[in-house]
């Protein structure tokens, strides 16, 4: 097993069209992934394409030069931030003596970490399965994982000893076990929605304040972290608006540019929550430089679950932060929109207001 936190070298790969968060910005989130899965980062790498290498994603050059870096450093892993195919993560591992893991597989190995519930961790285990079966595909052997750390995590442990048929099998079996737990949500739900009560869902990119909302909101006592993903399941709280009507709110795991298509699809139950809401509370981290890439990202992945279209508020939050007012035209391009501070409290009364407004209350 590993002694001490897996030393890592990030890679950032900027290709030429790409929209939205800038090299600069995305190694930065890189890193905060990294940290929060447990690594410490040594270094890093920074690349301008065009388009990807087929065999190594970033040039033959670059890679020589990654090489260098993990020997002066010292380091055991190379995390890319881009999604790195099968045979360009083997090439990869097999030209640097590493462990080379994607932004897909950081992901997916902080969510195994972060998994609590029982829906959680299958939902989790499929999402490791489909993407080690995606790892499987055309070859036999592979570098053993079996060293503890970053990917090896969680259910999906032993991955590298099963094959292809077995993982299908254990696919089968998750997205069996998977229905049972959405049939019980489901039902859930139908009894929430038969007290007739409006459901609203919390959404937005991870760590912006959503747990934090939810906790002011309704004397909720759930975990807020300076962390990416520190929450996973759904909880769903009353909340007593000023006009005495009563509103049913749901946090539930954040959003990141870049998310993994696995996930979303494996989070199918738990995202269901947003999906069926009446109403969306985007809650956007306005601390952030640049939140409106932050804003578009939540929005790609709403677009992914079908439900941009819902009616939603737009909740700038972390004023407490702001050495100035957000300028005007901003809260006008987003309306309705509204500026608060989910941990001192300030414009939460107006927010309510503002919910209040809405029809069905
Ligand atoms: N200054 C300031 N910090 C805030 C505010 N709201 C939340 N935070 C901090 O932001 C961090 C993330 O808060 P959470 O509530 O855990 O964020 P989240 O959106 O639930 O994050 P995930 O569950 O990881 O997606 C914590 O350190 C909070 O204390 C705010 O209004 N002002
Ligand atoms: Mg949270």
């Amino acid at each position: 097993m590993l002694n001490g936190p897996e030393k890592a070298i990030l890679v950032g790969i900027e290709l030429s069209g790409q929209q939205n968060f800038s090299l600069t910005e995305s190694l930065q989130e890189l890193r905060r992934l990294a940290l929060t899965a447990g690594a410490e980062p040594v270094g890093q790498l920074t690349q301008s394409r065009a388009r990807p290498d087929l065999k190594f994603f970033i040039g033959t050059g670059k890679v020589e030069e990654l090489r260098d870096l993990i020997n002066s450093k010292d380091a055991n892993l190379a995390i890319f931030d881009c999604a790195l195919s099968p045979a360009q993560d083997r090439n990869l591992e097999e030209a640097l003596g590493v462990k080379v893991i994607d932004r897909t597989e950081l992901i997916i190995d902080i969510f195994a970490q972060h998994a609590r519930s029982r829906e959680g961790a299958l939902q989790v285990e499929l999402a490791q399965s489909n993407f080690l079966l995606t790892r499987l595909t055309g070859h036999g052997t592979m570098m053993s994982r079996l060293g503890g750390g970053i990917g090896t995590r969680g259910p999906g442990e032993t991955k590298l000893e099963v094959d292809r048929r077995r993982i299908r099998k254990r696919i089968a079996d998750l997205k069996k076990e998977l229905d049972k737990v959405i049939k019980e949500r489901t039902l859930r739900r139908e009894m929430r929605r038969k007290s007739h009560l409006t459901s609203i869902a919390l959404v937005g990119y991870t760590n912006s304040g959503k747990s934090t909302l939810l906790n002011t909101l309704s004397k909720a006592d759930v975990l807020v972290e300076d962390q990416l993903f520190a929450t996973l399941d759904p909880t769903t709280r009353r909340v007593y608006l000023p006009n005495h009507k009563v509103i049913l709110l749901t946090d539930t795991v954040g959003f990141i540019q870049k998310l993994p298509h696995q996930l979303v699809a494996a989070f199918k139950a738990t995202l269901e929550e947003t999906t069926q809401a009446d109403l969306l509370l985007h809650v956007v981290d306005a601390s952030y430089p640049n939140f409106e890439d932050q804003i578009a990202a939540v929005y790609t992945v709403l677009e992914e679950l079908d439900c941009a279209a819902k009616p939603i508020i737009t909740v700038f939050n972390k004023i407490d932060q702001l050495k100035k007012d957000l300028p005007a035209d901003l809260l006008k391009k987003y309306h309705p929109a509204i500026t608060i501070s989910a941990l001192s409290g300030q414009n939460l009364d107006k927010l309510q207001d503002l919910i209040a407004t809405f029809p069905g209350q």
